[in-house]
Parts: C-alpha cells; structure tokens; sequence
C-alpha cells in the first residue's frame, strides 16, 4: 500500500511583496504557485499509483477565503480521481461555521475528497488504509488531541494511519511551548503504522513511523527542508514504513547576511547573484563600511540581480557610506555644504539605527545630486 503525506499548503496565502508600476506582481506569483503544488500533487498521486493523498491540516490559510478560492482548490485536485484526505488544522479549524462547512454548502467537494472533520476513523477499504483523524476544532487546544487514538480499533488488515496537525514535544526547540501538542512517541502508543503530521513547514523526521512532510510550497525564509511532498510505501500492517521525498515546490526562498568592505566583496557577491533566476525569492542583508564608488558599484549589483531573480529584498541599512577623501574631493563640497557632509558622517555613526539609515541615504543622494549637476565622473 502505497499513499501520499502532504500538510500546511495554506492555499489563499498572501505575500508582502509590492508589484512595481509595470503590474508585475510577484505576490500574486507565490500565491498562485501554491494552488500548482497541489496539481503537482495530483499528479505524483496517478504517477506512483498511491491509493490516497493525505494531508496534515492547514489546506486553507484563512477562514475568510473566498468561495473562489475553494473552488480553485478543489479543482487543483482534479488530477487525482483515488480518495484524498484532508484535515483541519490551526489556520482552518473546523469551527462551527468554516472553510469547511462553506465548501460542502456550496456543493463544490468532489466526492473522492473526505473532509475529516470529526475526531474518528475514516475508512478507506479500497485504499486499505483506516485513517486515524485529529482534527483542530478551533485554533488552538492545550491537551494531545492525537492522544484519543490510543483507544480507538481498526479492521483488521487495515493499515493504522494518524492524522494529526499541531507540534511533537522536544522534536522541534522552536515549537517548545507552542499550543497542539503531539506525544513524540504516539505512533508507538496507538499502534499506528504511520503518523502523518502537519504545521511544521519543512521535512523532518521524527521516528521510524512518524514524519512532517512540510510545506509543498516553500512560503518563507526558512532553511528546514520545505518544498517536497512524502512517498510513503508499507507492504502490511506492522511493516516498517519506506519514506521517500518527492521534489514539488517551485520557488527557492533564502536568506543570506553577509558583509562588504570594498570593492573585491561586491565583484564575488556580483558573480554569486548572477546565477539568480525566476525561482528566487531571496532576502540580502549586508552590513560593512564603503566609500561611494564602491556603494555605487554594490547597488548596480542588486538591480541587477533584482531584475534576474523572482523577488530580491536587499537591507543596506547596516552599509556605512565612508567617504574618501577622493570623494568629497569630487563633491566639490566646501563652507556650509562641508559642514553638513561632516554632520551626515558623525550621523552615521548613531548608536540610533534610524538616524544612521536617514543619514546614509542623505549622503547617498547628496552624491548623486552633485555628480548629475557637476557632471562627476563615478
Ligand atoms: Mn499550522
């Protein structure tokens, strides 16, 4: 037997990138791409011949999606005709009144799609999985919801399939005290033959029988494996399940800090950026102190690479504009306008990083407007 593991596709999800005055809207790019991870899906499904696609909660990003929306995703769903699960999670709770409630109102979920919205067993003998469910019922629980599958029987011959949303104690440092907690041992406790978890976005293992597959998706600057939905293959009950990651998501998204001194760092950073394409959604942070050739030099570097990548967010405030003496020589500054590039340069130096930003940048257009009104040579 052979199914699908997927979770936290947030389908309706919104980025806070701008669209520039030409309608190029990369936003509207990612939220689009998470609705084609899940045609990805569908696909994978016919391709591996599973006999279900399960997914561990967070489908939806918001209770107040539109009924378009819900529509678009349960046609993205399309592509597979076998039985596809999905659970509730945080970010779609099955509340009394919900995504959930609104699609089967609205009469658009496809009969092969369960919607596993009571706390039980859904049995899908075809598939021979009996599908243990958890459902969140509103956004946040204190107790182990998973815990009630201790008790709960199968058919025999069935597999033992958990279906859980929230975070495993101990597993994950960052999730420590979060809310939804999961008992890293409940495979074992309920004698399951699999644990199918969501709300952590990336891949990670918990134990031989546990998993979070991650977000097919990636949505944000995370190094933790998104991107992938999980294979998973048990020849019978009480067999060792055969995990294998199978690539789906579209966008790259990394975050890189680093610091430029001169004139060398922009060319090896120029040379890294030219190998961006229109998959990238890329965060820069740079910090260093430069005289204004070189600023010059780094900024053309970024709109370069800005206009090869999908998204490229680069954050200069902790760039230090230092001035040669060649620059100020150039600047023709003297009298009162001396002064002010004294101030701005002391400026800079504020323990206050807002100040430090203002200044910076006022040195920086400083230096344009002289070099476009004297004709300066850059
Ligand atoms: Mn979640």
């Amino acid at each position: 037997m052979k199914f699908l593991h997927s979770a936290d596709w947030q389908l309706g999800k919104t980025f806070a990138f701008e669209a520039n005055e030409d309608g190029r809207d990369p936003a509207a790019a990612l939220a689009q791409a998470r609705f084609d991870a899940v045609a990805v899906i569908a696909r994978l499904a016919v391709e591996h011949g599973v006999d279900a696609v399960l997914v561990a909660g967070d489908v939806f990003d918001k209770p107040g999606l539109s009924d378009d929306a819900l529509r678009r995703a349960f046609h993205a769903m399309d592509g597979f005709s076998g039985p596809w699960v999905l659970l509730p999670g945080n970010h779609d709770a099955a509340l009394a009144e919900s995504v959930w409630t609104r699609s089967q109102r609205l009469a658009i979920v496809p009969d092969n799609v369960v919607l596993a919205l009571q706390p039980r067993v859904y049995e899908l003998a075809d598939a021979g999985l009996a599908v243990l469910a958890a459902p969140l019922t509103q956004r946040h629980v204190h107790e182990d919801l998973s815990a009630a599958f201790d008790g709960w029987e199968t058919a025999a011959g069935l597999l033992r399939i958990g279906l859980a949303h929230g975070s495993v104690a101990g597993i994950l440092p960052e999730l420590a005290d979060s809310p939804n907690p999961i008992a890293p041992d409940r495979a074992a406790r309920a004698r399951l033959d699999y644990l199918a978890l969501g709300d952590w976005h990336g891949r990670k293992q918990v134990d031989a029988r546990t998993w979070y597959s991650g977000t097919p998706e990636p949505d944000r600057f995370k190094d933790n494996d998104p991107g992938t939905v999980l294979l998973v293959a048990i020849d019978a009950p009480g067999a060792e399940p055969a995990v294998t990651a199978l690539p789906v998501g579209r966008f790259r998204w990394q975050q890189r800090s680093l610091r430029v001194d001169g004139g060398a760092d922009v060319e090896r950073l120029a040379d890294e950026l030219r190998s961006l394409g229109g998959n990238d959604v890329l965060r820069l942070a740079i910090e260093g102190m430069t005289d204004f050739a070189t600023a010059e030099q780094l900024r053309l570097a970024i709109d370069d690479a800005r206009a090869r990548a999908h998204v490229l967010e680069a954050e200069l405030s902790a760039l230090r504009l230092d001035p040669t003496e060649a620059d100020l020589a150039a600047m023709h500054v003297d009298g009162a306008l001396a002064d002010v590039v004294a101030d701005l340069r002391e400026l800079q130096r504020d323990a206050d990083a807002g100040q430090a930003e203002v200044a910076r940048e006022a040195l920086r257009q400083l230096f344009d407007i002289l070099r476009r009104t004297e004709g300066i040579a850059s």
